[in-house]
This record gives C-alpha cells, structure tokens and sequence, in this order.
C-alpha cells in the first residue's frame, strides 16, 4: 500500500503538502475530497476534517500540513531543504502565516463576510504583518531563510500566491519586488507545476485560483 494523501487542489496547506511530497518524491496516491462532501473515511481517520491529511501504510495519520511537509522531507531531501538547524527562525515565520496572516487573507478575500473593516483595510494589515516583512527577508536573500531554497519556502507559497491573487493588478503595482520575483520563480518551477495537476477524475475541482 502507497501512503494515501486527502487533498484538495486549491487548498494552501494541501499544496504545501504535495509540494513537499513531490520534492521528497514520495510515490503516493492522491483522493481529491470536495471540502462539501468529505468522504466518510477521512472523516474516521481525522475528525477535525481538513486536508490535508496523509494515511501512512503504517496506520499512522498525519493531519497537519506542517507534520506532512516534516515527514516526506525526512524520506528524502536531496538539496538540503529541511534545515532543523533554522527552526528557531523559520517556525515562527510558519506561525506567523497559518495564524493571524491567514485569517487577514480569508478577511481580505471575502471583506463581505468581514464588515468590521474595508477590504482595503484587511490588505493594509497583512501588508504590515507580513508583506512588508517578507519583502525585507527577501529583498536580503533569494529565499526566506537563505540563499538556498528550504521548506519555508514551500510553506508560505501557496499563501503568498492566494494573497496576490484577490487583486493582481494592485499586487503587480505593490512595493514588493523581491517578493514578487520570489513568488514568480517558485510558481515557475517544474515543482509547482507538478504540484498543481489537476487529479484524474476529479473535474468538480476545477478551477481557478
Ligand atoms: N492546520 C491545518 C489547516 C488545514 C485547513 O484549514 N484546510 C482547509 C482547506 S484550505 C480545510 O480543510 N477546511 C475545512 C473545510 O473547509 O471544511 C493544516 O495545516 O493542515
């Protein structure tokens, strides 16, 4: 049996997953849930009911994305990208985004269901909490936590990439160069592309974003 891994496309946390997965080359098959119809057995597996969540041939379940990435870059890392050494600096980065910047994104993707503030206003908050920072680390060092890639990298990505995706126009006019070039590279790569096909029969997923 392959290591069996709940996904869903579009989800950030399930692409960091896959990322991790496809640079470790774990062999693995992939069940593309609908977030409105999860499957009974996930469910069994992992009652919190996100994705993603990896079922090891072991019986071992691993629903965190972060514990996802840690596991397949312990199968393989073939260009070093774990660095445990940095976890005192890269771990709060991984707080900082899957805590307050994802919740300043929901916010700023869907002001509708946020009337508290404006939609600009959402931006300006995670642009201080995050995009001002990034911007800073990146505008130092090609990568987040050097001049090699590692798996903050791959962590924060999709996130990044759904952030400048609510208005393009305004991030491709926003004072964040190196983080639009750091942020163009990776989606460049084979890796991302990989990480982004679309599962057969799995058409309900379709779509953009
Ligand atoms: N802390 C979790 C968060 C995962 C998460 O929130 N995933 C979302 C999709 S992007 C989800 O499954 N939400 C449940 C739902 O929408 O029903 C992780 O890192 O894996």
């Amino acid at each position: 049996m392959l290591p069996l891994l709940y996904s869903f496309r579009r989800c950030p946390y399930a692409m960091r997953a896959r990322l991790a997965l496809q640079y470790a080359g774990v062999e693995l098959e992939i069940h593309e849930v609908q977030l409105r119809a999860k499957p009974p057995e996930l469910l069994l597996l992992s009652p919190k009911g996100t994705v993603p969540v990896l079922l090891l041939p072991s019986g071992q379940v691993l629903e965190q994305s972060a514990d996802i990435m840690f596991w397949a870059l312990a199968q393989a890392d073939p260009q070093g990208w774990r660095r445990p050494d940095l976890d005192a600096e890269s771990l709060p980065w991984l707080a900082l985004n899957d805590g307050p910047f994802k919740q300043l994104l929901d916010r700023y993707k869907y002001p509708d269901r946020h009337l508290q503030a404006t939609q600009p206003q959402w931006r300006a908050e995670a642009e201080a909490l995050m995009l001002v920072p990034l911007e800073g680390r990146l505008a130092q060092t090609a990568y987040l936590l050097g001049a090699t890639p590692s798996w903050l990298d791959l962590a924060l990505l999709p996130f990044v990439r759904q952030f400048a995706a609510v208005d393009a126009a305004w991030f491709e006019a926003a004072p964040y160069p190196a983080l639009r070039a750091w942020l163009q590279a990776w989606l460049a790569t084979a890796l991302f592309e990989a990480c982004m096909a679309r599962p057969l029969h799995a058409a309900q997923s379709a779509g953009t974003n």
